[in-house]
């Protein structure tokens, strides 16, 4: 049996729907998805079969003008799993079209994809338009860039989405598997904990907060009796923040929690004990030690 094997990374501004995409391919949340921007902060790999081929998603952080040091790994790390692939999928919201956002992501592709690499276009989110805009943003980004190829897709729905992965299958060079056949993640079980918690946090919390914040798994007990027994650390910038994190009479942590545990349950099929402690922490974002926790290069944001 031929089998081919490849990296295929997930690329486009914030909110395009990349995390969506790549859950859906792998059939599995491994990627928190909120309707807020710059939810996604590294890269994060998933694993698909499609008939011989393994395909590796590689789901990268929303590429914008950082300005924070947070933002500038974030980037980087981005530009990093692109660099890496042997096809890059560039998705653009249907609904949004070509913003200047995806013309500077246009200019940097022509800089930095190489030869033996392969881009693909993903027009998501096609649910929300009519299929006449569709083909004119086609045929504008098109003209833009030499894509390979163009998808149609919605990622939420699933519209396209086989035909999609068919064409990556196929795109893959020939080569052994990467990952066992049964594996659908690459990334620590602590770190996708601490990765639910932050999605529960950044919808319950509005304005500039959940960019403000990080989670961390302190502890993991699997316990005798099947359960599991999680303690994690939500690390805040300021003292109003914590107060803003924990809610009236607790009530909003409480609720973060609630919907975690619930969530983590099921994606380890068993019972879920999660501790969940606020702490301020002035200087989190300068600190090596967080970005090393979240899968970044604390380096790469100098
Ligand atoms: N209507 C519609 N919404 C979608 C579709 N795909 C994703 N979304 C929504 O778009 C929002 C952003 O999705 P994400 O998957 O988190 O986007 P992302 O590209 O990973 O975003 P960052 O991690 O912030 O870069 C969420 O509210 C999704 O539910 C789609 O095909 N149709
Ligand atoms: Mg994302």
């Amino acid at each position: 049996m031929t089998t081919r094997a490849g990296f295929v990374a997930l690329i486009g501004e914030p909110n395009a729907g990349k995390s969506t995409l790549l859950n859906r391919m792998v059939g599995a949340k491994v990627s928190i998805v909120t309707h807020k921007v710059q939810t996604t902060r590294a890269r994060i790999r998933g694993v698909a079969m499609e008939g011989d081929a393994q395909i590796v998603f590689v789901d990268t952080p929303g590429l914008f003008r950082p300005r924070r040091r947070l933002d500038r790994a974030m980037v980087a790390a981005a530009w990093g799993g692109a660099a890496d692939a042997d096809v890059i999928v560039l998705l653009v919201e249907a609904h949004r079209g070509r913003t200047g956002g995806v013309d500077t992501i246009l200019e940097a592709l022509r800089d930095r994809v190489t030869d033996n690499q392969r881009v693909a276009l993903a027009i998501n989110k096609i649910d929300r338009v009519k299929a006449e805009a569709l083909l004119a943003l086609s045929a504008d980004l098109n003209a833009a860039y030499p894509f390979e190829r163009t998808f149609m897709i919605s990622a939420e729905k699933g519209h396209g989405v086989d035909d999609l992965r068919e064409w990556l299958a196929g795109a893959l060079p020939e080569g052994p598997w990467l990952y066992p056949e049964d594996q659908i993640a690459d990334l620590p079980l602590r770190m996708i904990a601490a990765e639910v918690t932050r999605e529960k946090l950044t919808l319950r919390l509005h304005q500039e907060l959940p960019y403000q914040l990080t989670v961390e798994t302190e502890k993991w007990e699997d316990r005798r009796d099947g359960s599991t027994r999680i303690d994690q650390i939500i690390y805040v910038t300021r003292e109003g923040h914590k107060g803003i994190v924990l809610g009236h009479k607790g009530e909003t942590v409480k609720s973060v929690s609630q919907a975690a545990r619930a969530d983590l349950s099921e994606f380890l099929g068993r019972p879920v004990h999660l501790f969940l402690q606020v702490k301020v922490r002035p200087n989190w974002l300068d600190e090596a030690e967080r970005y090393s926790e979240m899968g970044l290069d604390f380096r790469e944001g100098d």
